[in-house]
C-alpha cells in the first residue's frame, strides 16, 4: 500500500539514527525519534475516528509535536489545515464553518469556543505553548507504529486558507502530488542534501515554513534547527553551525541591522534563501557586500507551491524571481494571451504544483484556474527572452506585511459595519521592518466616531497583524471618473 507523502518524506528515514530537529531547548530528535512520534500522533487522530480525508485543523504554536500532527496527518490520510495562531476566535469560527474539521487542536483557552463552534463529531484536543494538553498527553501513552492510510498523488494533503480579494478567506486544495512535486523540484534546484543544516525560524501554518522548508528537509534527510519564532540572537548563534536560512525580506533586513552579521559568522553557510514577499534590491546588494553572499530569491503562492527561482548556479540577479522551476509552465499574458518578451502582463502558471480549487467554492476557482490548468496569480510580471521572470506589481489589492498576505477588503468590512461608518479604504505604504504596513482612511456617517472607537472595535475581530496602525478620519475617499477608490492617491500622499 503507498501513500505518495509519507512514503516520500517520512518512511525512508524510519530507522535512522542521523539528528533531525534540534529545538530551542537543545533538545535533538533523530528521524527515526521523529518517525515514531509521527506515528503515535496518528494513533490519536485515528481514534478521534479520523478517516482519508477528514480535516484536521491545527491552532497551536510552533511545536515538536506541531510538525509531528503534520506527519501524523498525512500518515492517517487526513486533510492538514494549520492556522496563524495570532487569528482572533471570530475569525477561528469562520474557517470551522468552512471546513467542518474532525479534529480541531487549539490552545486550551479557546476550547470553550471552539466547542460552541464545532460539530458534535468534532473532537477538540489541546497544545500549548510549553507543549501540554491532551493531544501530546494521549499521543505519549500511544503505540510507536502506525499502519499507514494509503493514499495517491491525486488524493488532499493539505487545506491552506489565503484571504481573498472578496473578503472571505478561501481554502486551496493541496494534493499529495502538488506537495511532493514541489519539494522535488526544490530539492534538486537548491541541492540541499543530508549535509545540509537548516536554520528555521518561519511559521508553520503557511507553505514557505511548512512546505518549503519542512517538506525539502524531509526529502533531503536533512537537519533542521527548528526555532520557536524569529529571534536574532538565536539566529546569529545558529549561523556558524548551520547552511541554509530560509526567511521573508524582514529577516534579512533585520540580520543587515545587526552588526554581528559579517563574513565570518557565516563561513559555513551555503544557500540564503528569500521569498513571500518582495526583496528591495538595495538589501540584495547589501547582503551580498557584507557576508559575501547573494541572496537567492524565489517567487511562490499557497495555490501554487513555489513557482520560480533564481538559480543555483548561475546568476542571481537582485529584483527579479528567476525562472520556473522544472515541470513549471510560466506565462506573462494579457488576458491568457502570452504577451511578448519585456512587455507586462499577468503572471499565470501551470504544472503538477499547481492546486486542486478552492475548498467548496466552484465559482471562485472557476475564476482563477483555467481549463487549461493555468492558474491567474494576480501578480503584474515581465518575462525576459530568456524566460526570467520579475514581478512589477500586483492587479489584486493586496498588502504583504513581513510576509503575511493581508486584504484590504476583508479590513474594510470590519470597518464598514461599524455604526457611524459610511465607508473606508485600507491601503499599504511601505515600511522599513515589515515592507509595508496597513494605514485606513474612513468616512463617517454624520456621527462623531472616533479613530479610538473604531480600533477598539476591529481589535477583537481580526488578528493583530491585520490592524491599521493608523485611522485618518476624512470628508471623501479620492475617486477616478469612474468611481473607483484611488489607492495610489492614498498611498502617496500617507506615510506610516
Ligand atoms: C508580527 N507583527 C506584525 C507582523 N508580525 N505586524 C505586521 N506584520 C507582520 N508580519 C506584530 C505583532 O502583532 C506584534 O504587534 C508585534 O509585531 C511583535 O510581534 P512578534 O511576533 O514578536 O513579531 P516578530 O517575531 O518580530 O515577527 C515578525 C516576523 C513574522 C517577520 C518574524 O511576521 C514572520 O515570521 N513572518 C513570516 C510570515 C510567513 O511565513 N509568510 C510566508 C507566507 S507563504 P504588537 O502591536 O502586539 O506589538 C507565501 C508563499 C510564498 O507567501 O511565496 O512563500
Ligand atoms: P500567499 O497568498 O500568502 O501565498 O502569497 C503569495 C503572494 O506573495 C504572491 O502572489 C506574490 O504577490 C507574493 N510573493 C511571493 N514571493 C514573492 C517574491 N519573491 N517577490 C514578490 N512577491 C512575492
Amino acid at each position: 500500500m503507498t501513500n505518495t507523502l509519507y512514503d516520500a518524506l517520512i518512511a525512508p528515514h524510519a530507522k535512522s539514527d542521523a539528528t533531525f530537529l534540534t529545538l530551542d531547548d537543545g533538545r535533538t530528535l533523530s528521524f527515526a525519534d521523529f518517525t515514531c512520534r509521527v506515528a503515535q500522533l496518528a494513533h490519536v487522530l485515528h481514534d478521534a475516528g479520523v478517516l482519508a480525508g477528514d480535516r484536521v485543523l491545527v491552532q497551536a504554536p510552533k511545536l515538536l509535536d506541531t510538525i509531528a500532527l503534520y506527519g501524523a496527518a498525512v500518515q492517517t490520510g487526513a486533510v492538514y489545515l494549520p492556522l496563524n495562531t495570532a487569528y482572533t476566535q471570530s475569525e477561528l469560527a469562520y474557517f470551522i464553518e468552512d471546513a467542518g474539521p474532525k479534529v480541531v487542536v487549539c490552545d486550551a483557552s479557546s476550547q470553550a469556543e471552539v466547542a460552541s463552534i464545532c460539530a458534535d463529531a468534532t473532537t477538540i484536543l489541546t497544545l500549548d505553548a510549553k507543549g501540554q494538553g491532551t493531544l501530546s498527553k494521549q499521543a505519549d501513552a500511544k503505540s510507536k507504529t502506525f499502519e499507514t492510510v494509503p493514499r495517491g498523488p491525486e488524493d488532499l494533503a493539505a487545506l491552506l486558507y489565503t484571504s481573498g480579494t472578496t473578503g472571505r478567506s478561501k481554502g486551496a486544495m493541496l494534493s499529495h502530488k502538488n506537495l511532493l512535486s514541489n519539494a522535488q523540484s526544490l530539492t534538486d534546484l537548491w541541492q540541499i542534501s543530508a549535509d545540509d543544516r537548516l536554520i528555521h525560524a518561519l511559521p508553520i501554518f503557511h507553505t514557505h515554513g511548512l512546505f518549503v522548508a519542512m517538506n525539502t528537509s524531509l526529502l533531503a534527510g536533512a537537519q533542521v534547527r527548528f526555532m520557536t519564532a524569529f529571534d536574532i540572537d538565536m539566529i546569529i548563534a545558529e549561523l556558524p553551525q548551520s547552511t541554509m536560512l530560509m526567511g521573508v525580506p524582514t529577516f534579512y533586513t533585520r540580520l543587515l541591522g545587526d552588526a554581528r552579521l559579517t563574513r565570518d559568522l557565516v563561513a559555513n553557510m551555503r544557500l540564503f534563501v528569500s521569498g513571500s514577499a518582495p526583496l528591495l534590491a538595495e538589501t540584495h546588494t547589501a547582503f551580498e557586500d557584507r557576508t559575501g553572499h547573494r541572496i537567492l530569491e524565489r517567487y511562490g503562492m499557497t495555490e501554487t507551491n513555489m513557482i520560480t527561482s533564481n538559480p543555483f548556479d548561475g546568476d542571481r540577479i537582485a529584483g527579479t524571481v528567476g525562472y520556473a522551476l522544472p515541470g513549471t509552465e510560466v506565462e506573462v499574458t494579457d488576458n491568457g494571451t502570452p504577451v511578448a518578451a519585456g512587455e507586462i502582463g499577468m503572471i499565470e502558471v501551470r504544472g503538477d504544483n499547481v492546486f486542486q480549487g478552492y475548498w467548496q467554492m466552484p465559482e471562485k476557482t472557476a475564476e482563477e484556474l483555467r481549463d487549461t490548468g493555468f492558474f491567474i496569480t494576480g501578480d503584474l510580471g515581465v518575462k525576459s527572452e530568456d524566460g526570467r521572470i520579475s514581478i512589477v506589481g500586483r492587479e489584486k489589492d493586496l498588502i504583504i506585511s513581513g510576509g503575511y498576505n493581508i486584504y484590504p477588503k476583508e479590513i474594510e468590512d470590519v470597518i464598514n459595519d461599524i455604526d457611524g461608518v459610511l465607508e473606508s479604504a485600507v491601503f499599504g505604504v511601505p515600511h522599513p521592518d515589515f515592507g509595508e504596513s496597513v494605514l485606513a482612511s474612513v468616512v463617517l456617517e454624520n456621527t462623531d466616531v472616533t479613530a479610538d472607537a473604531i480600533a477598539a472595535q476591529v481589535e477583537p475581530k481580526l488578528a493583530r497583524f491585520k490592524h491599521p496602525r493608523r485611522y485618518m478620519i476624512t470628508d471623501a475617499l479620492p475617486r477616478n471618473t469612474m468611481g473607483k477608490v484611488q489607492k495610489n492617491v492614498l498611498r502617496a500622499e500617507n506615510t506610516d
